[in-house]
């Protein structure tokens, strides 16, 4: 039925997008599709400066989290990027294929290079292309990720296109992205028009995966909304970024429809509502950050399934890669 893969970049703070935006769904995923690979993708974490022994802390963190939310390491191919050469390889030859053009229209890079574009590290400029080649390199077929990877997900879709066509081969397949729930893009909780991010410098703007009973209880109460009661129309919500980030998150961590949430709580004040969300992410979080923290302090485990999945990695992509290097004329003895 095709190939998953799909990743997270262990920069730290793991929050409730990353969560409702792709681990999640990765979960339910793992039963529908024979091959799945789940990337703690360390190599795209150092496009920007990362501290090698937070790193290294935040690469089990991304780990334990997947495993914790419900992934099966004995089914699924679970482990970190740099293990395996493959992904910078192909990402090599992909920067040969992908055309500056194409890169300068990637929203993500002005976001996160900001005003500085001069002294953006050049791994930030091509990480499209390293993306590209983490799922062709098994010849995924399918990547389920958060809204905002969208974009780069259709440049892995002309890359592929654009090596076949070049190589005159039918060799790399379209890359169908899997973009579904009602969380596609959990907002800030500060702002409803920017993205719940790990760079954020606020603590308070998101809902990280290591907060306890208490944070989420208050960052709820304090996430920003407006002074009108909740609608009970899902329409009513195009203008109230913050109020439909708040009843997209109780939806996706309830597993109701946002219709349904509406149906329940329109006409209902925010407080009351916060509190509500507040036990449901209590109900629905915690078990999870419970079990990350005692996976934490094992990470010989970790340590171990990262490892035994690398090499797993590696007997897929092999196979891919060499057929890869004959293809673009490398010799390889
Ligand atoms: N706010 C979000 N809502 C829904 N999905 C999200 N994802 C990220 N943010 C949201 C999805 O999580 C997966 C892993 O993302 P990543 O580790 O590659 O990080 P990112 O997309 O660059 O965003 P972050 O986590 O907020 O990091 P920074 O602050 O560095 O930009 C992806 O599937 C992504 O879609």
């Amino acid at each position: 039925m095709g190939r998953i893969f799909s990743g997270v970049q262990p920069t730290g703070n793991l929050h409730l997008g990353n969560y409702l935006g792709a681990i999640r769904n990765w979960v339910r995923l793992q039963d529908e599709f024979d091959d799945c690979l789940f990337c703690v993708v360390d190599l795209h974490a150092v496009t920007v400066w990362q501290d090698p022994v937070e790193l290294q802390a935040n690469t089990r963190e991304v780990c334990a989290a997947m495993i914790a939310a419900g992934i099966d390491p004995a089914k699924n191919v679970i482990f970190n990027q740099s293990r395996n050469s493959a992904h910078a390889e192909l990402a090599w030859i992909f920067n040969c294929v992908a055309r500056m053009g194409w890169l300068n229209r990637m929203t993500q890079f002005k976001e996160k290079a900001g005003k500085n574009r001069e002294n953006a590290s050049v791994g930030l400029f091509a990480y499209p292309n390293l993306m590209a080649a983490d799922i062709l390199a098994y010849r995924g077929t399918h990547v389920p990720v958060g809204d905002d990877q969208k974009q780069h997900l259709e440049l892995a879709r002309d890359i592929a296109q654009k090596f076949n066509n070049d190589f005159g081969v039918d060799f790399f397949p379209v890359v169908e992205p899997l973009i579904f729930g009602e969380a596609t893009r959990v907002m800030s909780l500060k702002d409803g028009s920017k993205k719940m991010s790990k760079s954020d410098p606020s603590d308070q703007s998101r809902i990280t995966l290591t907060d306890d009973a208490d944070a989420f209880a208050k960052k709820g109460r304090k996430a920003r909304t407006d002074p009108l009661p909740l609608p009970d129309d899902p329409k009513d919500l195009a203008d109230r970024p913050e109020a439909a980030n708040l009843l997209g998150i109780y939806a996706a961590l309830a597993d109701r429809p946002l219709a349904e949430v509406l149906t329940q709580h329109g006409g209902g004040q925010f407080s009351g509502f916060k509190q509500d969300l507040a036990d449901l992410m209590v109900a629905k979080l915690q078990p999870i950050t419970g079990e990350m923290r005692r996976l934490g302090d094992d990470p010989g485990y970790i340590d171990g399934v990262l490892a035994e999945g690398a090499e797993r990695a590696r007997a897929l992509s092999d196979p891919v890669m060499d057929r890869v290097f004959d293809i673009v004329g490398f010799l390889r003895g």
